[in-house]
């Protein structure tokens, strides 16, 4: 039977992009904190991801450190490092698109394979499953989980039963003895909130919410229904492709809160080198700029402005962030946070051979293998 949908999902994420890009800690529990899925820096005290040699111990996302440190003493705690993160989704990104005619993004290290129609490519999705992780580990060096069914649903469920570094597949026919035996968290759409409130009524396992439809509907309204049909196997709403993102941004907060403009400038044009990178790896143009900036005493300012270039490298992103820059800076506060987003956003772009080159190198080597820098004249400096 052809099983159409793939669901991926890399195994301890920034985990394993830290075992990698570090041999020593490979084999070893590592537990990442200090940054979240978008990017932003956040308070060191929880777990961002554990490797699987820590979950043995009970490690998991989103636990406080402390909690971890005690379950865990021998773990291995590092910071995050998220361009490192954006770089290798990137690279994962790029072989799935090179195998699938439609590649869903759900976020940077998950996605949905849509193989319909491909019945005479590919017959057996399952082979070519195996020869996708292949390329995963080969060439991007981290392991990755693939599920496969009839439906979204069903692919993301059979995803997650493989984990880790799993190939597991679902046929329609099988949803009674392999998904409907499980207990009701292992449904995508099942909170702790949501887990709850089924509990106490007697619902436990993902059958039970098909044999109680009526019941779940009136616990839980629209939200019931949508279980409902999960919990059958057929893609409800949250499963339709979401249109183009809509922003792409980068902030840092200072290592220390600052007033100096070289130091402040030299963060946006590090910034700047993100976006634009993303931007080109997305195929992206961008209609609109914008900066933040928050002052040590926690007020944000915020300015934004229409391009009517096109931008084809990341100075000149830097030079409308700075232009920007220039308009909102109150000289006298520090400045704690930084941020640069771009958005309107067309598809395609010309980018210059160039920056396409550095693209190339960035994947291929990690995204501080190469960076822009600037002269600053003297008074620019204060
Ligand atoms: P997940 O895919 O949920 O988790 P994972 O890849 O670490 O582990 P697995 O898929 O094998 O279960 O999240 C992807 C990354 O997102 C994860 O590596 C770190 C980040 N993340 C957080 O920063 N905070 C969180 O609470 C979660 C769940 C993930
Ligand atoms: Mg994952």
């Amino acid at each position: 039977m052809f099983l159409p949908i793939a669901h991926f999902d890399l195994d301890a994420f920034f985990a394993s992009v830290e075992q990698k890009l570090n041999p020593t800690l490979r084999g070893k529990p590592v537990i990442v904190c200090g940054v979240d899925p978008q990017g932003h820096n956040v308070n060191r005290g929880v777990v961002a991801t554990a490797s699987y040699e820590a979950r043995v111990f009970g490690v998991k996302s989103g636990m406080p450190v402390w909690q971890a440190r005690i379950l865990c003493p021998r773990g291995i705690y590092v910071g995050g490092n998220f361009s490192a993160y954006q770089t290798h989704s990137e690279m994962v990104f790029e072989i799935m698109e090179k195998f699938a005619p439609k590649v869903q993004h759900s976020n940077m290290d998950e996605g949905f394979l849509d193989f319909s129609g491909c019945e005479d490519l590919y017959p057996n999705i399952k082979r070519l499953c195996k020869k996708i992780k292949y390329e995963v580990v080969s060439n991007v060096g981290i392991p990755v989980s693939i599920g496969i069914s009839t439906s979204r649903v069903l692919a993301k469920i059979a995803c997650q039963l493989g984990k880790p570094n799993g190939l597991f597949a679902i046929k329609q026919s099988d949803i009674k003895i392999i998904v409907h035996p499980l207990l009701i968290d292992n449904l995508p759409g099942v909170g702790p909130k949501t887990q709850i409130i089924l509990e106490k009524n007697h619902i436990k396992t993902i059958g039970d919410i098909v044999k109680n439809k009526n019941m779940v509907a009136k616990l839980l309204g629209k939200h019931g229904n949508n279980l409902y049909l999960s919990a059958s196997g057929i893609d409800n709403i949250w499963y339709q492709e979401k249109g183009l993102v809509k922003s792409i941004s980068r902030s840092i907060t200072l290592s220390e809160n600052s007033k100096n403009f070289a130091h402040i400038s030299s963060i946006l044009l590090k910034l700047c080198d993100e976006v634009f990178y993303k931007l080109l790896a997305d195929k992206l143009t961008a209609k609109c700029v914008a900066i933040t900036l928050r002052y040590a005493n926690f007020t944000d300012k915020q300015k934004s402005k229409v391009i009517t270039c096109s931008l084809t490298s990341p100075v000149e992103l830097y030079h409308q962030v700075i232009e920007l820059f220039n308009q909102i800076w109150d000289k006298q506060n520090k400045v704690r946070l930084v941020g640069v987003k771009v958005r309107d956003f067309k598809r395609g772009a010309n980018y210059h051979k160039r920056e396409e080159i550095i693209l190339i190198l960035k994947r291929k080597y990690g995204s501080k293998i190469i960076q822009s820098a600037l002269v600053l004249d003297s008074h620019q400096t204060i």
